[in-house]
C-alpha cells in the first residue's frame, strides 16, 4: 500500500549549503563524486528500522510519547490484526526510504512481525513480512544492508541468548538467528549483524564465565557454518558494546571481540559493526575503534550515532558534530572505504520530537553530517600532509636496520652490543601534535 504519512509529495532532493529548504540537503548530493566514487556509494546509508518505526518514545520516567498507528495502543482493529499493523507500519517505513532516497536499511526480526507465542509462528510471521519486504525492495529499489535477530528484548533471554545457562535458551536462540540469516538471504543483505545484548553478566556470583564464553564460541560457530551452507554471501559482523543492558558485556570493544574471534578460530569469517556511541562508552574515541578494526583486518560497517557526552549512557542520538565524523571517515576512508559495510543511523529522535517530519529532519541532519564529514575527510587524504607526516615519522624503520629489528636478526644481547659497540644515542624527535591538529583544522 503507498501511504503518505509524512505529509510530504516530493522526494528530498540536494539543494546546496544555500537553501533553507528545512526538507532538503545541503551538504548530502548523493551524484556528487567524492574520492573516486559517488558520494551515495561512498557513504552507503541505512536507516535502522527499530528506532524510527518500532521505539513509542517511552523512558524509565514515563510512556509512549510517538502515536503511529500500527502501534498495538492506537492499531483499530476494524482494520485487521497484528500482520496488517506489521504491513501498514512496512508502508511507512518504505515511504520514508524513498522520501529520503538512503540506499540501505537495517532491521531486527522482533522490529518486523508481530511477537508470536512460539518459534514456529514467530517463523511464519517473520517469512509472511520478508516476503512483502521483498516486493517493497523490489519496487522501490531499497536494499538491505544488514538483518539481526534480536536476542535481548523478550523475558527468555533476560540472562542471555547464546550465554544463556539453559540449553533450552541457547536452542531457541540459535532456532531465531537460522530464520533471520534465511530471511536475510533471501532479501540480498549486504551483512549480517550480531549484538550481544544481553550476552554479559550481572553479578558473577550466578556467572561462570568460562563456560558461557565457550557457548558464545560454539554459537557464532553455528551462524558461520550455516552461513556457508546456505551460501549467504554477506559478511557476518559482531556490534561491541561494553556495557548496557548488562553491568559487563563480553564483546566489550574491538580489541575485545578480536581475542574472542582468534580464540575461537574465527577471525577470517567475522568482522565489526562499530557504533560511535557504543566506542565512547568503552573509554574509547570512534576513531580509535575504527583504526583498530581495520590494523587487525576485521573492519566492517558503522552505526553512526552519538552519546550525549554529560549523561554517560546510551542515548543513540543522530550525528552533529562535523570534526568528530570527519576524523571516523577519515580511518575508513584511509583504508579503502567500504566494501559490505555501510553507515547506519542507529539513532532515535528525543522524545518530544513527535511529529512524523520530525524524523525526516533528524535523517535529513545526520546524512548532511555525514557527508561534511566525509568530504573533509577526504580533502585530507587528497592533501597528503597527515599521511607524509605519518611516513616521515616511521622512516627509521625503512633502514636496513629497522628492517633486521623487524625481520628478528637480533635478540636483546645482541642488540645490547650494537648499542655499546656504536654508543647510540638517539635524538628524541617532536611528535607535532599541534601541527596536525592544526591541519586538520584547515577541512572541517
Ligand atoms: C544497542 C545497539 C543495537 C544494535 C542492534 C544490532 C538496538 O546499543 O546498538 O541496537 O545496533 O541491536 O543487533
Ligand atoms: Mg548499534
Amino acid at each position: 500500500m503507498t501511504t503518505s504519512f509524512f505529509g510530504l509529495d516530493q522526494k528530498i532532493t540536494f539543494e546546496g549549503a544555500d537553501s533553507s529548504n528545512p526538507f532538503a540537503f545541503k551538504h548530502y548530493d548523493p551524484d556528487e563524486m567524492v574520492f573516486g566514487k559517488r558520494l551515495e556509494d561512498q557513504l552507503r546509508f541505512a536507516i535502522c528500522y527499530w528506532h524510527s518505526f518500532g521505539w513509542p518514545g517511552n523512558d524509565p520516567f514515563g510512556g509512549e510519547t510517538f502515536e503511529r498507528p500500527w502501534f498495538a495502543s492506537h492499531w483499530d482493529r476494524a482494520k485487521g490484526d497484528a500482520m496488517d499493523a506489521a504491513k501498514l507500519k512496512a508502508d511507512v517505513a518504505f515511504e520514508m526510504f524513498s522520501l529520503l532516497g538512503t540506499p540501505f536499511f537495517c532491521f531486527h526480526d522482533a522490529d518486523v512481525r508481530p511477537e508470536g507465542t512460539s518459534f514456529a509462528e514467530n517463523t511464519r510471521n517473520l517469512q509472511e513480512i520478508t516476503d512483502y519486504f521483498q516486493e517493497k525492495m523490489e519496487a522501490t529499489k531499497v536494499k538491505l544492508l544488514w538483518g539481526t535477530a534480536n536476542l535481548f528484548s523478550h523475558r527468555r533471554y533476560m540472562s542471555g541468548g547464546a550465554t544463556n545457562p539453559d540449553p533450552d535458551v541457547f536452542a531457541f536462540a540459535a532456532a531465531t538467528v537460522k530464520t533471520c540469516l534465511d530471511s536475510t538471504k533471501q532479501l540480498g543483505g549486504a551483512n549480517y549483524v550480531l549484538w550481544g545484548g544481553r550476552e554479559g553478566y550481572e553479578t558473577l556470583l550466578n556467572t561462570a564465565i568460562d563456560h558461557e564464553m565457550d557457548q558464545m564460541g560454539r554459537f557464532l560457530n553455528m551462524v558461520v557454518d550455516y552461513k556457508h551452507k546456505i551460501g549467504f554471501e554477506g559478511t557476518i559482523l559482531i556490534e561491541p558494546k561494553p556495557q548496557e543492558p548488562t553491568k559487563h558485556q563480553y564483546d566489550f570493544d574491538v580489541a575485545t571481540v578480536y581475542g574472542f574471534l582468534k580464540r575461537y578460530g574465527l577471525d577470517a569469517e567475522i568482522k565489526v559493526n562499530i557504533e560511535q556511541g557504543h566506542a565512547i562508552l568503552a573509554g574509547h574515541s570512534f576513531e580509535h575503534e575504527l583504526a583498530l578494526a581495520n590494523a587487525l583486518g576485521i573492519f566492517g560497517s558503522i552505526d553512526m550515532n552519538r552519546n550525549d557526552y554529560q549523561s554517560g549512557w546510551d542515548t543513540d542520538q543522530f550525528p552533529n558534530n562535523v570534526a568528530e565524523v570527519a576524523l571516523a571517515y577519515y580511518q575508513i576512508l584511509g583504508h579503502g572505504g567500504f566494501e559490505n559495510g555501510g553507515t547506519n543511523f542507529d539513532a532515535k529522535l528525543r522524545r518530544q520530537s513527535i511529529d512524523p517530519q520530525d524524523l525526516l529532519l533528524a535523517h535529513i541532519g545526520g546524512m548532511d553530517v555525514c557527508a561534511r564529514g566525509l568530504k573533509a575527510a577526504a580533502a585530507m587524504l587528497e592533501d597528503g600532509s597527515l599521511q607524509q607526516n605519518l611516513v616521515d615519522r616511521y622512516v627509521g624503520w625503512e633502514s636496513d636496520f629497522g628492517g633486521e629489528i623487524m625481520d628478528g636478526q637480533y635478540g636483546l644481547d645482541s642488540l645490547a652490543n650494537k648499542v655499546l659497540a656504536e654508543n647510540i644515542n638517539p635524538d628524541p624527535v617532536s611528535g607535532k601534535q599541534e601541527y596536525l591538529e592544526n591541519i586538520v583544522n584547515r577541512f572541517v
